[in-house]
C-alpha cells in the first residue's frame, strides 16, 4: 500500500523540477520539489498547533491554492482531512465538526462561520481563515514552520481513517464517508483503465470541481500530482476565464460534471478551436445532454467518456464511448455487480434482461468504504451481505450493458449535487403560510434536474407567495443550493390509497404548468 502522500512524494523523486501546481489568484508555480517544501513549512506549523497523526481537520473551502496545500501538509502528518462541502450554511458545518469530533478548522473567513464553529471545537482548538479575517479565526497565512524539522513520514496503518467526505442523507446532518489508507491507491489507478488516462507530465489537469466531492479530489487534484501532472488551480468556477486558461495553458484533461461542461461552452468568449488541447474529458456525477455530449465529441480535441461513480465506492461503471448511449455503462474491470428487484430479496433477486433493477455493486472491493461515522443504521441500510446498494435505478441491456433510468428514492440531483426532498420538505415547512408541501425535481438543462417546491395553493398571490417562502429559505440553515429554484401551487398534492404524496404525478403537474407558462408556476431568483 501507498498513502497518497507517498504517492505525491514519489511523484516529486520523478520530476523534482516539473511544475506541479499554478495558482490561477497569484499566478504562482510550485515544482515537485518546491511543493514538496511546501507542504512541510504548512504541516510544520500545524504540528505547532497541535495537530498529528489521526487528529480530524475540517476544510470548508472552495478549490484553492491553499485548499490543496493544506489538505496536502494534513495527509503528510497522517491527519484525517474532513473535506466539507464550503457552500453548506454555519449550522451544518458546526454541526458536522461537533457529530464527527473535528479537532481543528480551515475556514472562508466568514466571521458566523468561524464563531459557530469555534464554538463547536474543543476549547482553544485552532481555526484558521483563509483569505483573510474572521472574527476569533487566525489567518491561514501565519500557519508556517521549520519544515526541515519535522520528523519523517510514517506508515500508517491500512485500516487507519484517511480522509472524511461527506453525503447528504433524507433528515438531519450529512452522513460523514470514512475512507481508510487502503483505499487511495486503488480510488487512483483505475483512471488509466477506465479513464483512459495516461502516466506523465504531459497531464494538464482542470482543477475546477470541488476537493470536497471524491471527483475532484481524487479524480482531478490527487491523480494529477501522482501522475506527475500539472494541476491548474481553479479557485471560483467562473466559464469565461476557464475557456481562457484551458486555450492559454492548453489544458489536456478535465473531468466534470456535465453542468460545467456545459456552462463552458455557453461561455461568451467560447470557441471549439480554444478546446483543441483537450485529450481527455471525463464526465460523472449526472447524466449529459446527448447535443452536449456529440458537440465536445464532434468539436472538442480528443476523446470523452462517461465516468458512474459514488463516494462510497468510487468509480462502479464506465463508458468508453457514450455518443448514441449517453446513459449507458459497464462496470469497472474490479468491481461486479447486479441489478435486483427493488422489493426483491436483496443480493439473489436479479432482474432478467429487459428489466430494470436497483443497481448494487461488490463492497469487498479495495475502494469501499468503511463505514458512515457514528451512523451504524445507515451503514446497515446501504451495505448489505457484501454488496453496496447504490440506489440507483438501472435498465438491464441484452448485451450486458446497463442503462441509468432513474432512483429506488426521491433523490434529487442538480450539478452533480444530491438533494434529498425530505430535507426540503422539513424548512419549507416551518413558514407559516405553507400547508402541504411536496418537493420533486425536473429535468433542466443546465442543471440536469432542479429543485422545485410543490405546495398547496392557499388564497393570495403565487408569485407573492413564492417570494415569502424563497426569503424563509434564504435565512434558513438549507444550503442555497439545495433552495427550490421553483414553487408549483397546486389545488391538491395527488395522494395514493395510504395518504402518500404522489410525487411523479406531481411533477408530471408542475412541468406541465412551466411549460403552458401558468401563473401557478412560479420561478424565484
Ligand atoms: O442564490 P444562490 O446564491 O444560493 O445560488 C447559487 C448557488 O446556490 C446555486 N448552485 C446550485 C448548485 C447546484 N449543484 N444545484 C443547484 N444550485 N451549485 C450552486 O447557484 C447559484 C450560483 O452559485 P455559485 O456558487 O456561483 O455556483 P457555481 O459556482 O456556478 O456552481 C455550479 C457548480 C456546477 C460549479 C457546482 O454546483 C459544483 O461544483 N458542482 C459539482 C458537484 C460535484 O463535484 N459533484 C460530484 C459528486 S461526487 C459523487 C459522484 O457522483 C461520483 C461520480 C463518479 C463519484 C465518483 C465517481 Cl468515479
Ligand atoms: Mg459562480
Amino acid at each position: 500500500m501507498h498513502t497518497g502522500y507517498q504517492l505525491v512524494w514519489i511523484a516529486s523523486e520523478r520530476t523534482p523540477d516539473y511544475p506541479a501546481m499554478v495558482d490561477d489568484v497569484t499566478g504562482r508555480r510550485l515544482s515537485y520539489r518546491e511543493l514538496i517544501a511546501e507542504i512541510d513549512a504548512v504541516a510544520a506549523g500545524l504540528a505547532g498547533r497541535g495537530i498529528n497523526a489521526g487528529s480530524r481537520v475540517a476544510i470548508a473551502l472552495p478549490s484553492t491554492w491553499e485548499h490543496c496545500l493544506v489538505v496536502l501538509a494534513l495527509m503528510r502528518l497522517n491527519a484525517i482531512p474532513a473535506l466539507l462541502n464550503f457552500r453548506l450554511k454555519p449550522e451544518e458545518i458546526s454541526g458536522l465538526c461537533e457529530f464527527c469530533e473535528i479537532d481543528a478548522a480551515i475556514i472562508l473567513p466568514d466571521p458566523a462561520i468561524a464563531e459557530m464553529v469555534a464554538g463547536a471545537l474543543p476549547d482553544g482548538a485552532p481555526v484558521w481563515s483563509v483569505g483573510g479575517d474572521a472574527g476569533s479565526a487566525e489567518d491561514f497565512v501565519g500557519c508556517r514552520g521549520d519544515g526541515s524539522a519535522l520528523p519523517p513520514y510514517v506508515q500508517p496503518a491500512e485500516t487507519d481513517i484517511a480522509f472524511l467526505f461527506f453525503t447528504s442523507g433524507t433528515t438531519g446532518l450529512p452522513k460523514a464517508v470514512v475512507l481508510n489508507h487502503r483505499t487511495t491507491e486503488h480510488r487512483l489507478t483505475w483512471l488509466s483503465t477506465q479513464g483512459g488516462l495516461r502516466h506523465g507530465s504531459h497531464n494538464r489537469s482542470l482543477g475546477c470541481m470541488p476537493l470536497s466531492h471524491v471527483i475532484g479530489f481524487y479524480g482531478v487534484f490527487l491523480i494529477t500530482l501522482v501522475f506527475n501532472g500539472t494541476y491548474f488551480v481553479v479557485s471560483d468556477f467562473n466559464p469565461p476565464k476557464i475557456v481562457d486558461l484551458v486555450e492559454r495553458e492548453k489544458i489536456t484533461y478535465a473531468f466534470c460534471v456535465p453542468t460545467m461542461f456545459q456552462a463552458m461552452a455557453a461561455s461568451p468568449n467560447y470557441t471549439p478551436a480554444k478546446m483543441a488541447s483537450m485529450e481527455l474529458a471525463l464526465f460523472g456525477g449526472i447524466t449529459i445532454d446527448p447535443d452536449l455530449l456529440e458537440h465536445i465529441d464532434r468539436e472538442w480535441g480528443g476523446t470523452i467518456r462517461h465516468i458512474y461513480g459514488t463516494t462510497e465506492t468510487m468509480c462502479s461503471l464506465s463508458n468508453p464511448d457514450p455518443v448514441g448511449q449517453h446513459a449507458t455503462l459497464r462496470a469497472a474491470y474490479y468491481t461486479r455487480i447486479r441489478l435486483v428487484r427493488i422489493d426483491g430479496d436483496g443480493a439473489e433477486d436479479v432482474v432478467a434482461a429487459g428489466e430494470e433493477g436497483e443497481l448494487i455493486v461488490d463492497a469487498t472491493v479495495d475502494t469501499i468504504f468503511t463505514e458512515y461515522l457514528g451512523r451504524p443504521d445507515a451503514t446497515a441500510a446501504k451495505k448489505k451481505d457484501g454488496w453496496y446498494y447504490t440506489g440507483d435505478v438501472f435498465l438491464q441491456e441484452r448485451n450486458g450493458d446497463i442503462t441509468l433510468v432513474g432512483r429506488v428514492d426521491d433523490m434529487i440531483r442538480s450539478g452533480g449535487e444530491s438533494i434529498h426532498p425530505e430535507e426540503v420538505e422539513a424548512v419549507l415547512e416551518e413558514h407559516v403560510a405553507v400547508g402541504e408541501v411536496s418537493v420533486v425535481g425536473i429535468p433542466d438543462a443546465k442543471w440536469g434536474q432542479v429543485v422545485v417546491a410543490c405546495v398547496k395553493r392557499m388564497n393570495g398571490d403565487a408569485a407573492q407567495m413564492a417570494a415569502d417562502v424563497d426569503a424563509h429559505c434564504k435565512a434558513s440553515v438549507l444550503a442555497g443550493f439545495k433552495r427550490p429554484k421553483a414553487y408549483f401551487f397546486a389545488d391538491e398534492l395527488p395522494r395514493n390509497a395510504a395518504n402518500k404524496v404522489l410525487r411523479r404525478l406531481l411533477r408530471d403537474a408542475a412541468m406541465a404548468a412551466q411549460a403552458a407558462g401558468s401563473d401557478s408556476f412560479q420561478q424565484v431568483a
